[in-house]
């Protein structure tokens, strides 16, 4: 086992290259088994092995840094830089991240998980390294579907006036999650087709070389031609054209090839582009023939690949994506979008069945958003499907390009509140704070599937951009029977009663439901009202239940700050009333890993805790007083 002396960072160095495709095997066999024990991302580290190798072969770490671009492919970094054993507890609550940490490990050069953000991040290294006067090398992994990013564009426009050395690294295995697309994606391929015929040619004149006497003029044609031949297959080199030296393309399973690239890109002054090629899921049958399918996945069994957990319940991705396509039948002004995520956001049956009306803009939440506005602008019904984090990086185009013009666009926000395993990057805890701040914006959650359903029915019908959100997993089945009609800012009252009012946003219906009951077996009254819409705010339901409940519990998976419980305290302090509200909010801090129960326990926001908090706040409230007095002028 050559993997057992790989135990600290540099111990690869100690490794002799004949025995550098034995320790890729043992590091393939070790993903395996961790990945399907834990679940996690598994064919893009499969398919990085032997570049990860050849990185922690050339460079030496922690000096020099290297930043994984979405940071999902990192775990064959964890292995060579100390971390084999984090691996048993990946991505759960209190072990490993399965995202590069800067507080994990010294070789961990920048956070990442969201996608393009690599050759910015190491563009500021390089800066900070040349004017501190140090020397070692910045070396950025982004792929060919976060290369679909228009930051990195930004990034490598800014690079190219750079004197001294900067190496992006280009890992091109034609996928993002899905097949990549797009003109980048095309060029990347058609750099390779030129690239293959080239090497054809060189084995031709080899060849040629081997025939006496014959073939010597034909031998100097084809070296002549040879380099336009690149260029004339490939019209226009963009990283060339751009300011950027191009290396390439070299193949991302030989070892021996990517040391000497990347050696060679050591030495250019200026910033460097090595375009490898490498094959996603490779090593592993299954994740070689569906890598889109194994690009994350739950504990599987090895033998089959098949997931260990079976699905039972429809998730809300599921949901959504059955009421889009019925809708859609009927109305063929709906189109969707999606920013290379057709099948997490459930956008792949609409793709199937609407092909004309289906687009997949690449990872483009910016673009996604303002290219949505232009289509309702032409009069279409755009949907964008997306999930909450990443919506994040359109907020200046929601608020520039949809609320300031009130376009009638849908906002179906997927993976809306604690995610899990994948961090604090991908929690969905800011949308409603951030969303809520768009004067034009409706924004609303659904507690069960029939509400989404109905939710998605009303978005359609509306004038201006409404956002739906939903979390991840599978829907809630309860509360069949309450389906009153969605309208604009109005709340739902399930149970009225009096003392103590709980009002509860989506996914947290349930869960106020259960904490209802528990209060009801110590003795208390309470009112569930089910939300609906966060914005605009329902001032009317909560004046008239004011004067019943002295105790108001607002329940949310978004952070307290500028979320619904905010602005019902908010509200409260403004009538005036002597009201207590206890608003039960993610807190103002980033939420790490880990399963997304043991998460709610921790942060409290689970049925027994919310329980024992209101229960302790309880004694010293007075449920007897006679309607309470407020103002009504506020
Ligand atoms: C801003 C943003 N949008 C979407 C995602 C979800 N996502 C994670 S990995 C990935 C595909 C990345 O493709 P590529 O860079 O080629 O890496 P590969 O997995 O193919 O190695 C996507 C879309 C993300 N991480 N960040």
């Amino acid at each position: 086992m050559v993997l057992e002396n790989i135990n600290k960072t540099g111990d690869i160095k100690k490794v002799s290259s004949s025995q550098y495709d034995i320790l890729a095997r043992e590091i393939r066999q070790f993903l395996i088994e961790k990945v399907s024990k834990t679940g996690g991302h598994l064919a893009s580290n499969l398919g990085v092995v032997e570049l990860t190798m050849a990185l922690h072969l050339v460079f030496n770490l922690p000096e020099d840094k290297i930043i994984w671009d979405v940071g999902h492919q990192s775990y064959v970094h964890k292995i060579l830089t100390g971390r084999k054993e984090g691996f048993d507890e990946l991505r759960q609550f209190g072990g490993m991240s399965g995202f590069p940490k800067r507080n994990e490990s010294a070789s961990d050069a920048f956070n990442t998980g969201h996608s393009s953000t690599s050759i910015s991040a190491g563009l500021g290294l390089v800066q900070a390294r040349d004017l501190l006067g140090q020397s070692h090398s910045v070396v950025s992994v982004i792929g060919d579907g976060s290369l679909t990013g228009g930051m990195a564009y930004e990034a490598m426009n800014n690079a190219a006036r750079l004197k001294t050395n900067f190496i992006i690294v280009l890992n091109d295995n034609e996928m993002s999650i899905s097949r990549n697309i797009g003109g980048v994606s095309k060029h990347l391929s058609d750099i390779r087709t030129a690239s293959s015929y080239t090497n054809l040619k060189n084995q031709v004149t080899k060849q040629l070389e081997q025939v006496p006497g014959i073939g010597k003029k034909m031998i100097k044609r084809i070296s002549k031609t040879k380099s336009s031949l690149k260029q004339l297959l490939v019209s226009e080199m963009l990283f060339e054209n751009m300011g950027l030296t191009y290396l390439g393309p070299v193949s991302g399973h030989d070892i021996h090839e990517l040391k000497h690239m990347f050696n060679l890109a050591k030495r250019v002054q200026g910033p460097v582009v090595v375009h490898v090629v490498t094959k996603k899921g490779k090593g592993y049958f299954p994740a070689e023939q569906n890598p889109s399918a194994y690009h994350g996945v739950s504990s599987f069994d090895i033998e089959t690949g098949c997931p260990k957990k079976k699905k039972t319940m429809p998730s809300w991705t599921d949901v959504f994506s059955r009421k889009l396509c019925q809708l859609a039948r009927t109305d063929d002004k709906i189109v969707a979008i999606t920013a290379a995520m057709p099948q997490g956001t459930g956008l792949d049956s609409f793709q199937r069945k609407f092909p004309n009306r289906f687009f997949d803009v690449g990872i483009a939440e910016e673009h996604a958003v303002t290219f949505a506005a232009g289509l309702a602008a032409g009069g279409l019904k755009p949907v964008f499907a997306v999930y909450s984090s990443f919506l994040q990086r359109g907020y200046d185009q929601l608020v520039h390009d949809i609320g300031l013009q009130h376009l009638p666009v849908v906002f179906a926000i997927d993976r809306a509140g604690l995610v899990g395993s994948d961090g604090e990057t991908h929690q969905g805890i800011f949308d409603l704070s951030f969303l809520s701040t768009i004067p034009e914006m409706i924004v609303c959650a659904p507690k069960n599937q029939y509400e989404l359903e109905d939710m998605l029915e009303y978005a359609f019908k509306q004038d201006g951009p409404v956002a739906i959100r939903y979390p991840r997993g599978n829907t809630w089945q309860g509360l069949k029977e309450y389906r009153q009609p969605i309208e604009t800012g109005k709340s739902e009252i399930i149970v009225h009663d009096r003392d103590i009012l709980l009002l509860a946003v989506g996914s947290m219906v349930e869960t106020a439901m259960k904490v209802r009951e528990n209060l009801v077996k110590e003795g208390y009254h309470a009112s569930v009202v089910n939300v609906r819409f966060v914005n605009p705010f329902n001032y009317e339901c909560l004046r008239a239940m004011l004067c019943t409940h002295p105790l108001v519990v607002t329940m949310e998976e978004n952070i307290y700050t500028g979320g619904y419980g905010e602005k019902v305290a908010s509200f409260i302090g403004r009538v005036g009333v002597e009201t207590i509200v206890l608003p039960f909010a993610i807190p103002d801090v980033y939420v790490e890993h880990g399963d997304v129960n043991t998460l709610k326990e921790f942060i409290g926001l689970d049925v027994n805790h919310l329980t024992q908090a209101i229960l302790d706040v309880v004694p010293f409230i007075q449920f007897d007083q006679e309607n309470i007095k407020i103002k009504t002028d506020a």
